[in-house]
């Protein structure tokens, strides 16, 4: 069975029991769009230890940056908006590290949400901190329905892997304050809310790891949705082309 390491986040507990317990942990919602799509989910522990972090990949097949906080502004060259929203350094390595080893190993990555403007700044790119503050952005991109719920509509590159999968144009949900600003020089654009706002990434480099990554959150309609399980079953399939 094809592995899918997936980046987890940090919490810190408000239970009775549990109170001020630190914990790695991921969303089920990846973890079942994984299983859905036959691949093995693996979560890795938000470590820093880059030996560690070598071995765990070297048993992945494919890497999935999953959502989160938003990255630091300061790995992009600027400083902080008022409106930027809660960032974490301990992640940001950890998902920098993750990255690079990946890399360095060519495994596919998949970046959602968070996770693919983590490659972007890891490639050289740079965010739009907070898109209430950018005049070109005027639909809603921070939905206050269900996540199960879609939103929006984006529009697909022809030319892009994603194509296959999503057609033209496919409704998404859309769960960020985000977005790409520019675009980091080994990416391109596959697709597009009605705004400009970049709803998805490829990369055409033939040297580096087949990357795909998206900003909305398929994880959480893949159950419903086909086309949305269907983008999970094409990274599968980019990982077993790339392990053979
Ligand atoms: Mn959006």
């Amino acid at each position: 069975m094809i592995r899918i390491g997936l980046s987890g986040a940090l919490s810190v507990i408000q239970d009775k029991y549990w109170q001020g317990a630190d914990r790695s942990h991921v969303n089920n919602a990846y973890v079942n769009s994984i299983l859905r799509a036959g691949a093995a989910p693996l979560l890795i522990p938000v470590i820093k230890n880059r030996m560690a972090i070598q071995s765990i990949l070297e048993v992945c097949d494919g890497l999935m940056l999953t959502g989160g906080e938003d990255i630091s502004p300061l790995l992009y060259g600027e400083e902080p908006v008022k409106n930027i929203g809660a960032v974490s350094a301990s992640r940001d390595e950890y998902d920098l590290l993750l990255f690079e080893l990946a890399l360095e190993r060519k495994i596919p990555i998949l970046g959602i949400c968070r996770g693919m403007q983590l490659i972007n700044v890891a490639l050289g790119g740079s965010l739009h901190q907070h898109m209430d503050d950018v005049p070109q952005s005027t639909i809603h991109h921070l939905q206050q329905a269900n996540r199960d719920q879609v939103t929006h509509r984006v529009t697909v590159e022809p030319f892009s892997r994603m194509h296959r999968v999503l057609g033209d144009s496919v409704a998404v949900n859309s769960w960020h304050h985000q977005a790409i600003k520019e675009l980091a020089p080994e990416l391109v654009a596959v697709a597009w809310s009605s705004d400009g706002v970049v709803e998805a990434i490829e990369t055409t480099n033939q040297t580096l790891s087949p990357i795909l990554g998206v900003q909305w959150h398929p994880e959480e309609l893949s159950g419903a949705i086909p086309v949305m399980s269907a983008l999970f079953s094409l990274f599968i399939e980019i990982c077993e082309k790339t392990n053979l």
